[in-house]
Formats: structure tokens, sequence, C-alpha cells
């Protein structure tokens, strides 16, 4: 099948999430013909795949959903500080018919090639069901959490029970009643999980290979009062999130840990533990993340938290991380996780102890035996940043195909563009974020829009970028990367929990202020340092 017409589309955007659907609107409201395919049979992106009881935002609902209508923010009362995915998913179905963008929208159109023709600029896109479409510029916003990781464990297709993943959750619910349900795993969408299934299994097993620093995200329904309040801030809002370092509302702390003496200091540290989400980040003390004897201060009295909260002393010991920092890796944040493991139905099996041997018939083999199980919920993560872009067959000028490009981790110019792939672009990729994603995506999203709106306006046909300027830009994310108090080294920000998957950082290490000072500047200046050719 072909749906090939001798005149190419302007703009095909890859990816219904939050960015693909602000992408379309984007391209549209500028007057470009724009078509749109997305791979699941529904939109949202993460939060259409993520669909496991306990998925939900922890950053603030009302600073991650869209601020480009204020007639939408109006409108659109979200129930709790933290949405749950069901109304996320609502959320972004409003707003795909709330502007009229059904229409341009391909659901279960799975982009399995990709290919740019040097001569007259324009990308020819095959989908999984041999549909081929053409377009002058293409833009990928297939999102940096969209590839789940299964680990490759010997005998996983040996067990004659149900398997899923949290990044691939089926539309159907999962009955937990009266199973023996394993969770492996226990980053940010394993905690979210395990509290629920433990009060609705029989047996509840998790497995965890490195404890993670979690503290509570403090989540709670949004009063008439705080929905009021919402609307009449809602400038004030903007520009909170607009000139953030990371797009959130809470502010940065102006003391020191050590400014403090130590009744001051557990004071501060109670206000933290209690306070919603990232501002346990964000408006820590300042030196938090950097200083290890102030780090270790913190680890030490959210240790003793756990201490308290769990019964069993060696089952909280092996809850609290003993070989990274807090903020380290990205802290996952939990409700009633701790608690959980006082349920006499849930047990944890340290995998640094005893790690999995294999899957067999019956469940999972440890050095310690085979634990029968009923459902195993693989909560391993995801080939992050590149995952998707890995998997879409492309390839730009001479054929040359993205993955060997980008042999050796990704190279971008403000995460948007890379060199030798003209028109193509891919905000909310590799690069793009390191915070809110939805606010620096939708930075890049406007950005890609008024490049492309520079290049017809002007008759260009061809958009690419001066590789002087993506090397320079990769570098100063790589240095910036090393400092602190960016993620480290063990963190999936730089794929290291992906074998063979070069150690590169994925994230947008410069920080928010840094790309919108860039894009100004870029604006001014006639787009230099991209290229624009007819
Ligand atoms: P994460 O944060 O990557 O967590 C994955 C978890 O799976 C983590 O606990 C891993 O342990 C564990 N894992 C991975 N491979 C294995 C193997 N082979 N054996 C046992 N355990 C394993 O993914 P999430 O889905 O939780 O969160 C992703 C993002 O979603 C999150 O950051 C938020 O942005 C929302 P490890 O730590 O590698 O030892």
């Amino acid at each position: 099948m072909s749906v090939t017409s001798d005149t190419p589309l302007d703009v095909l955007v890859v990816g219904a999430g939050i960015t693909g659907i602000y992408q379309l609107y984007r391209a549209r409201e500028a007057g470009f013909t724009v078509e749109l395919l997305e791979a699941g049979v529904g939109v949202g992106g993460t939060w259409f795949w993520n669909r496991y009881p306990g998925a939900r935002f922890d950053s603030e609902s009302y600073t991650y959903g869209y601020l480009f209508s204020k007639e939408l923010f109006d409108e659109w009362e979200w129930q709790e500080h933290f949405a749950e995915q069901p109304e996320i998913e609502r959320y972004l179905n409003h707003v795909v018919d709330r502007f009229d963008l059904r229409q341009h929208i391909h659901l279960g159109a799975r982009v399995t090639s990709a290919t740019y023709d040097d001569t007259s600029g324009i990308w020819t896109v095959t989908t999984e069901d041999g549909a081929e479409r053409r377009t002058r510029f293409l833009i990928s916003a297939t999102g940096v959490l969209s590839v789940p990781f299964f680990p490759d464990v010997p005998g996983r297709d040996d067990f004659a029970g149900q398997q899923v993943h949290t990044g691939l959750w089926p539309a159907e619910p999962v009955d937990f009643t009266g199973k023996r349900v394993a969770v492996i795993g226990t980053g940010s969408s394993g905690v979210q999980i395990i509290p629920i299934v433990a009060e609705q299994a029989a047996s509840l097993t998790v497995y965890q290979r490195t404890a993670n620093w979690c503290t509570p995200l403090n989540n709670s329904p949004i009063t008439a009062a705080e929905q009021a309040q919402l609307r009449a801030d809602f400038e004030k809002i903007r520009e909170t999130l607009n000139t953030s370092v990371s797009g959130f509302l809470h502010p940065a702390h102006d003391r020191a840990t050590f400014d403090d003496d130590e009744d001051q200091r557990h004071a501060f540290f109670e206000t933290m533990w209690s306070s919603p989400g990232f501002a346990k980040l964000i408006s820590h003390y300042t030196d938090m993340t950097f200083n290890l004897e102030a780090n270790a201060a913190w680890s030490e009295f959210v240790a003793a938290k756990i201490r308290g909260i769990v019964n069993d002393p060696d089952v909280a010991a092996k809850l609290i991380p003993d070989d990274h920092r807090f903020g380290e890796k990205r802290p996952p944040f939990v409700t009633s996780y701790f608690e959980t493991y006082n349920r006499a139905n849930v047990s944890l099996v340290d995998l640094k102890a005893t790690p999995i041997r294999r899957l067999t018939e019956l469940g999972i083999e440890t050095a310690d035996g085979v634990q029968e199980l009923d459902l195993i919920i693989w909560a391993t993560g995801f080939d992050f940043g590149t995952g998707a872009l890995s998997r879409m067959g492309i390839r730009g000028q001479g054929g040359l195909a993205l993955n060997d490009h980008w042999a050796d981790g990704p190279t971008t110019y403000l995460g948007v563009q890379t060199t030798r792939f003209p028109n193509f672009f891919f905000p909310g990729g590799p690069h793009a974020a390191a915070g809110n994603n939805p606010r620096y995506n939708g930075d890049q999203v406007d950005f890609v829009t008024d490049l492309l709106t520079y290049a017809r306006d002007n008759g260009y046909g061809v958009v690419e970028v001066d590789p002087a300027a993506e090397e320079s830009w990769t570098a100063m994310i790589d240095r910036a990367a090393r400092k602190a108090p960016s993620f480290g080294e063990c963190s999936y920000y730089f794929g290291t929990n992906i074998p063979g998957k070069p150690k590169k950082y994925l994230l947008n290490s410069a920080g928010r202020p840094k790309l919108l000072s860039m894009i100004e500047e870029i604006k001014s200046n006639d787009f230099k340092p991209f290229i624009f050719t007819q």
C-alpha cells in the first residue's frame, strides 16, 4: 500500500506524546501541511503506554501540562497535584479534540524506515503496513522513555504464567487478586506499582538489584480554592516556569547545609521530607547534591526515616542505598512504598546477594531456589534517549544510517538536529531536557517551528546545521555532564542500563536558561548556524 502523492507534505511528525501533539499543533498553526504518525492505538505517548496501576506524574500536573493556551489551562481542572495516568490520557485526548488535531493523526502507524533524498531534499517515510509518505520536513517526537528494556534473563520464554512490562502495559486490566506476583526493578515505575499490587495479590516478591533514594511524593487532591488560585496565577506560573532553571515552580533555597545548626538542619530536613515531589532536589540546601558531607547528612536523615517505617531491620537495611548518593540517579517519589514491606504477603529479594539465574516454567530461580509465580512484572526501565530513534531505520545524506552516525553516542545541536540529516529534527529527544520535560521540549518545538517558518518564508527547501556548531554544543553537553550536580555515570541518563550502549550523557546538561538564551540569539541572527539552501 502506498499513500504517496506527488506533492510531499510540508511536515510529518512522528509520535503523539506531549511533544508530538504540541508540534502538530504548532506546525498546523504556522500554516504547514502536516500529518502525525503514532505507533500506538491511542494518543499520549509515554502516558499511553505506561498505563500500569499507580502510574502518575511526579511533577505537578499544572506545570507538566500545556501552557500555550490560557483557555485550555482554565477549562481543565486537574484532580490531583500529581495526576494519575488515566487523567493524563484523558487530558491529552481532550487537547487533541479541543484543537481539532485528530484529523491529522494516524494511529497504529509504526515507522519502519525514513530515507532522505539528497537531490530533492525530501524524506520518504514507511510504516509497518507498507504505506509510504513523502515529506519535506520530518520531525521525530518519539520521546526518551518509549522503548521498554527487558534484561536478557535466560529462560524468559519458559515461564508458563503471565509477563508484563510497566512500559507496555496491556489495555485490559491485569487482575492481581489471589495471584503470586513478582516485580523486578525498583526504579520510579517499580516503586509506583509495588504498593498497589501488594494490596491485591496473594503474595508479592520484589526483586531489587539496587535500592533507590525514595522519598514521599506528598500528593493531594487540588481543592476548589487551589483551582481558583491556579487560574488567577496563570501568568505568574508561566513566568516562573519559563525562567526557572529546570522548569519547576519550586523556588531555590538560599542556604547551604552547614549554615544551619543541627536543630535547624533537622527541622529543614523534616520540611523537605514533607514537601511535594522535586522540591526535595530543587528547594533543598544549595550544596546538597555536590557537597559530600551535606549529601551524607540528608541521606542519613532519609535512612533513619526508612528504618523508622520498616519493621524488619534487615529489610530496612536492604532498602537503604549504599552505592550512590542522593541525586546521583533520578530519585523516585513514593506513596506508602516503605510501609508495603511491613505486609505479611510481601517479601524482598536482594539480587546483589542472590542474582536471578533464570526463569523456569514455574517462576524465578535464584541461588535460593525457585519462587513459584503466576505473574511477573518487569519494571526494568527503558532504552533512554535514543531508543526510539535508533529503531526507525533513519537514513540521511548518502544513505548514512543514524545508528552509524551515532555509533559512539548522539551528537546534536541544541538537541534538535544532527549533521548529515537535513530537514530532520527531534525535539524532546537526546540532549533535550533535564528537569520538567514538557517545558524544555515545548521550547524546542517552538524553535523548530520558527526555524521551518523562516526557511519557508525565505524560499529555502533544505535546512541543516553547521558541523562546527554541533561539535561545540555536544562537547559542552559532555563537559557540563561531568560537573556536579549533574546525574552520575551510574544513572541511565548515561545509557549505563543498556548493555553495549555508549556511555554518553543523554540529557541537556546546559540547562534551560542557556537553551533559551541560545535560541534567542540564533533567532536574532537569521538562524545561524543553521545552513539554508534552495
Ligand atoms: P528505571 O529507573 O531505569 O528502573 C529500572 C529498574 O529495573 C531498576 O531498579 C534496575 O536496577 C532494574 N533492573 C534493570 N535491569 C535489571 C536486571 N537485569 N535485573 C534486575 N533488575 C534490573 O526505570 P523506571 O521505569 O522505573 O523509570 C523510568 C523513568 O520513568 C523514571 O526515571 C521517571 O522519569 C519515570 P538497577 O538500578 O539498574 O540495579
